[in-house]
């Protein structure tokens, strides 16, 4: 038979039909086998695929290849998060509706999906933006909103006065509307909110349930979770008698109390002011202070602002007065909106003090110097002793924390508390292409949810795109004009749509049964499938999404809807793909055929580089298309598993990937020059004891490496070295195989190597090993057997390590055949250069010897 070469573009679109037609990966639900649901998270359909996405695929479907050759059932699906605001941006600048582009997208995509071979149920596959999923959507907003977890109360949004619209986050650039320039101010507006706040504390608990998480995401939704323990501390403001509470970590600082300041949005502020003789001057200021977002009020190189009320505060401690400021760093959604400051103890305060000349009282003293306010650099922040704190001077402060909260609570003016950074989850969107939120506003019955009867609230495909500024939803008057459902009278229905992280928080349950028409999930299917057995995606979702999947499985168990209540048991992170980009200060971001060494080719200037995250943005992408149709998708797979552990950042390469290209065509090499001699012998199948001599290192190392990659596909995903050690087993069968003049034992063991080999490709280049298995004899496919065994015995190395110990004592170390005789030990072990030293020429008494482990020589007095 004349030998063919390789080539992936022949080979690759056959098997991916084959296994389509087979139905490989079809769930299936044998109540006999154990159940795998390995779930990669959903791509949003842009158009092509993004470069995380083929390594985050590849993982799945290596974990799902191999638990199907395991014989469990497995479900393995896809889908898409279809909606969101690239759709809507695109129907305003090339005026197509967002359905259409979305489906055309989506069309795309799933071809590119296939043409990959990643193994997916395409028979459950779903996209959020349809109404037959988005009803669900709809569906559990009503039962959240029934429970109180779904409600509505003002919220600041950002708001261009001009436009007269509110702003996604997005569309603020550095404080100004994108459209207009207009500087963006924070209103008030009525908003839908998830009470994810009541969830803080169960979503901390419940780590410990997520042993098999990365610690990594654990610690980030530690940190966005951000518990705080303090105490909630009443002041009294000096001039109207009303209590002004604060939430403090440091109540052992009260005492060094200056100043009071409460955030610019606070209720007080406006109250206080109202009518007073500099009304209009602090107004002014608070107004340009609200201007900026949260996360800007946040930075610690923020420009701090203040402006002093004229009002005073009593604290609780002393009965000292002190002003109360408006200041900028102070958020009104943490704590109470009110902050005791003291400068001498926190930095923040220290520096503001300071800039607006307020003063300093220093109330805890370091061990080994006297700090004095005057001459202080910045805030001391350590542990240390009370100072000028009345009856708990002398007092370590840690002490004194919980000292003086139990002395204010006496007098009913402080309680322990705890506060969390986690808010609740404003899931509505002022934007047309999302779940529309099922609500209706009757001027007799007020809010009313719509009937679950009713559901799905479509959609209309039909609006007009006009870049008014304004949601399509408003003005489209045929869905905006309904009657109520209570009163039959006329009403109006909800304009905003939800969050698109709504439709992600629970599309892996709708995997379970993804064609239900009566229920968002069925309880049996959900029963048999969930929770997720591995779930794989990017580290950037360490919060936002995979806090919100957590806090709907929750809700869903206290509704009674799931009886469990964390949805992935397991989790895997993968890092991100960067590469070189480069920036020219004429022409900006340049792909790489526009480089020569340092220069533009375009316009000559001199270039930079620069390591970056792969992006549409810096031109530094690599398209997988391309790569598929020139290497094939095997050569893709291979080389962003083996490039470096898959949970951390990868250095894109195309040298890297011409290597795991020329790995394979070695091994299609070597099964072609090959397989007329191993179709003679059958793979060698018995006890390591019966390997010919010659052949034990090969047949060690074939076990070695079939544990490994096992290991790997149970979860530890270090699949770079069990690739590295793939590659070095088949060189040494290409080793042995050359040496020639091989018996048909010795054969034998060889075929074993050669097809293990091919084995432990199937689940990470799945295609050349289906077609390799046919060459070595087999028949198709190579998904419908068995994941090789290791042999632990022929694992062992055939060398142990002894311990050698005088009187119980470890004395020496010594390398010996395994199995070495009693005797032979003994005398070997006394024979030792250093245990020599040790008996000075002394016999010992006794000599107990544990062959294969340990040797203790028993010297006398
Ligand atoms: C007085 C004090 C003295 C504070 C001191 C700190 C050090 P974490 O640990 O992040 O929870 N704070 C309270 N509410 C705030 C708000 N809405 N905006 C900005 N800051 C606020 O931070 C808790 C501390 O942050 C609280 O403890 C409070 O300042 C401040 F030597 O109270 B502290
Ligand atoms: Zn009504």
């Amino acid at each position: 038979m004349a030998s063919r070469s390789y080539n992936p573009q022949e080979i690759e679109p056959r098997w991916q039909q084959y296994w389509d037609e087979k139905g490989i990966f079809q769930a299936r639900e044998d109540s006999h086998k154990p159940k795998f649901y390995c779930l990669v998270m959903y791509p949003y359909p842009s158009g092509t695929l993004h470069v995380g996405h083929p390594l985050n695929y590849t993982l799945g479907d290596a974990v799902v290849r191999y638990r199907v050759k395991r014989g469990y059932n497995v479900l393995s699906p896809m889908g898409w998060d279809a909606f969101g605001l690239p759709a809507e941006n695109a129907a305003i600048r090339e005026n197509v509706p967002p359905a259409k582009f979305t489906r055309a997208n989506i069309e795309r995509m799933r071809q590119q999906i296939k043409r990959a071979g990643w193994g997916y149920d395409w028979s459950r596959e779903l996209s959020t933006a349809d109404p037959t999923y988005y009803r669900w959507t709809q569906w559990l907003f009503l039962q959240f909103y029934k429970q109180g977890i779904a409600f509505r109360k003002l919220a600041p949004v950002n708001w261009c006065p001009t436009c007269r619209t509110v702003l996604a986050n997005e569309q603020v650039h550095s404080g100004e509307c994108e459209r207009c320039s207009t500087p963006v101010e924070q209103r008030d507006l009525e908003q839908w909110f998830f009470k994810m706040s009541a969830y803080a504390q169960r979503l901390l608990d419940n780590h410990k349930k997520l042993k098999r998480w990365p610690e990594r995401v654990i610690r980030m939704q530690e940190e966005w979770i951000g518990r705080s323990e303090g105490a909630r501390v009443d002041f009294t403001i000096a001039e109207t008698g009303e209590k002004l509470p604060i939430f403090t970590t440091r109540p052992d600082t009260l005492f060094g109390v200056t100043f009071m300041s409460l955030a610019p949005e606070h209720l007080l502020v406006e109250k206080l002011i109202k009518g007073t003789n500099h009304e209009d001057e602090v107004m002014q200021t608070v107004r340009k202070m609200r201007q900026l977002g949260t996360a800007e009020r946040e930075r610690v190189e923020l420009e701090k602002m203040g402006v002093d009320t004229g009002f005073h505060a009593i604290n609780p401690v002393n009965g000292e007065k002190v002003p109360i400021w408006v200041v900028n760093f102070v958020l009104m959604a943490y704590g109470t909106g009110a902050v005791m400051a003291v400068p001498a103890h926190d930095q923040r305060d220290f520096e503001f003090a300071r800039q607006f000349g307020l003063p300093i009282r220093v109330v805890i003293q370091p061990e080994d110097e006297e700090l004095n306010p005057d001459t202080m650099l910045a805030a001391y922040v350590e542990d240390g002793v009370q100072v000028n704190s009345a009856q708990f001077d002398g007092m370590g402060n840690r002490q004194a924390k919980q000292a003086i909260v139990d002395w204010l609570a006496q007098e009913g003016k402080a309680e322990a508390a705890v506060t969390y950074r986690l808010r609740d989850w404003l899931i509505s969107r002022q934007r047309y292409w999302g779940a529309p939120i099922p609500i209706v506003y009757c001027k007799d019955c007020g809010e009313v949810p719509v009937l679950e009867e009713d559901l799905p609230v479509l959609l209309p495909e039909e609006v007009e795109f006009k870049p008014t500024g304004e949601s399509p939803l408003a003005s489209c008057e045929e869905f905006v004009n309904i009657t109520c459902p209570q009163c039959g009278g006329a009403a109006k229905r909800e304009t905003d749509t939800m969050d698109t992280f709504v439709d992600s928080s629970w599309y892996f349950l709708r995997y379970c049964s993804p064609r239900d028409d009566r229920q968002a999930f069925s309880p049996d299917r959900v029963h048999f499938w969930m929770p997720v057995d591995q779930y794989i995606g990017g580290i950037e979702h360490a919060t936002m999404h995979l806090i919100y999947c957590r806090f709907f499985t929750m809700v869903l168990n206290d509704l009674g809807l799931l009886d469990f209540d964390e949805p992935a048991q397991r989790l895997f992170c993968q890092g991100m793909l960067c590469k070189e980009a480069h920036y020219c200060p004429q022409c900006r971001w340049i792909p790489d055929e526009l480089v020569e060494g340092d220069t533009c080719k375009t316009c000559g200037s001199t270039v930079t580089h620069e390591m970056a995250k792969i992006s549409k943005s810096k031109l530094n992408v690599v398209s997988p298309d391309e790569i598929i149709a020139r290497q094939g998708a095997d050569a893709l797979r291979l080389y962003l598993l083996s490039d470096a552990p898959p949970d951390r950042d990868q250095v894109w390469s195309d040298e890297g990937l011409a290597g795991s290209y020329r790995f394979l065509m070695r091994l299609w090499e070597v099964v072609e020059t090959w397989q007329n001699t191993l179709a003679e012998v059958e793979a060698f199948q018995g006890p390591a004891d019966e390997v010919p001599e010659r052949l034990r290192t090969l047949h060690r190392l074939t076990h070695q490496v079939i544990k490994k990659l096992t290991e790997d596909l149970e979860g530890r995903f270090q699949f770079n070295t069990g690739i590295a050690r793939i590659m070095e087993l088949l060189s040494a069968t290409r080793t042995v195989l050359n040496q020639g003049e091989l018996s048909p034992e010795e054969l034998a063991v060889v075929k074993e190597s050669l097809e293990a080999t091919v084995q432990l490709l199937s689940v990470l280049t799945p295609h050349i090993a289906e077609e390799l298995w046919v060459k070595l004899g087999h028949e198709p496919s190579i998904m419908e057997t068995p994941w090789p065994e290791f042999d632990e015995e022929a694992i062992q190395a055939d060398e142990v390590e002894i311990i050698v110990q005088v009187n119980g004592k470890l004395r020496s170390r010594l390398t010996v055949p395994r199995g070495l005789a009693k005797e032979e030990l003994e005398s070997r072990s006394l024979a030792e250069e250093h245990i020599q030293e040790i008996l000075a020429g002394k016999s010992p008494l006794r000599v107990v010897v544990v062959p294969d482990r340990l040797v203790n020589i028993v010297l006398g007095k």
